[in-house]
């Protein structure tokens, strides 16, 4: 048995940006997961609400550690097991690489989080229409910003921050999944579907795809 354990979930974003991470690092882990539809949501339950009092996916164990937060978990996993470096030595890019991860995991991902969406539907009466509309639009505010930052910084190479996959890579490539899957069009920003693309073509990205997961349902 591994000493990294994930609890996941095959479509979150926030697990899939640290199951991409593991397998960029090549760390064996296994992964647990967490269904958030069955019976309610199991990360609603107590037991996992013991493990995670914001009852949100991913949590993860290394040996009796017990982390939280998607972006603490990967740069806690790049402090401990540095070979693969998912930030960078140097400040520039490492603030750059936090920087656009942060876009994405402050700016637009709270927004579009499946608690916020049935607040919106089952709390405040919206259409599914007007949350297309919602989803939408924070997703193409993030990514408009994103895709000018992408356009005119020298950092960038064949991914976020040159040649070589970083923790930007990890963020961006859930959060694409999820336009996707909402049917957002990504065809204002080429340089996204680029990086995509390239991030699409490593072996650590594929197996880390929520259709990959033991608990996918497709
Ligand atoms: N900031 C948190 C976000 C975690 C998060 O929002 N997870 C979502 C899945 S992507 C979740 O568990 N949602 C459950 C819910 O909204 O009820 C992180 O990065 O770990």
């Amino acid at each position: 048995m591994s000493d990294i354990r994930l609890y996941s979930y095959w479509r979150s974003s926030a697990a899939y940006r640290v199951r991409i991470a593991l397998n960029l690092k090549q760390l064996v882990h296994e992964i647990i997961p967490v269904s958030l539809i069955n019976n309610g949501g199991e990360h609603r339950q107590s037991d996992y609400t013991k493990l995670n009092p914001q009852q949100l996916v991913p949590t993860l164990f290394h040996g009796d550690r017990v982390l939280r937060q998607s972006m603490a978990i990967i740069e806690y996993l790049d402090e401990v097991y540095p070979e693969v470096p998912l930030l960078l030595s140097d400040p520039r890019s490492s603030s750059w690489i936090r920087s656009l991860s942060q876009i994405i995991a402050c700016d637009i991902h709270p927004l579009d989080n499946l608690r916020v969406l049935s607040y919106l539907t089952d709390e405040l009466g919206v259409s599914d229409t007007q949350k297309s509309s919602w989803y939408g639009h924070w997703i193409h505010t993030g990514f408009a910003a994103i895709e000018r930052l992408l356009e005119d910084s020298p950092i960038v190479g064949e991914f976020c921050a040159g040649d070589t996959a970083t923790m930007a890579d990890c963020v961006l490539i859930p959060q694409v999944y999820n336009a996707q899957r909402f049917e957002v069009s990504l065809q204002a920003y080429p340089n996204i579907e680029r990086i995509t693309q390239n991030c699409q073509q490593l072996v650590a990205f594929k197996q880390a795809a929520p259709e990959q997961q033991i608990d996918a349902i497709v």
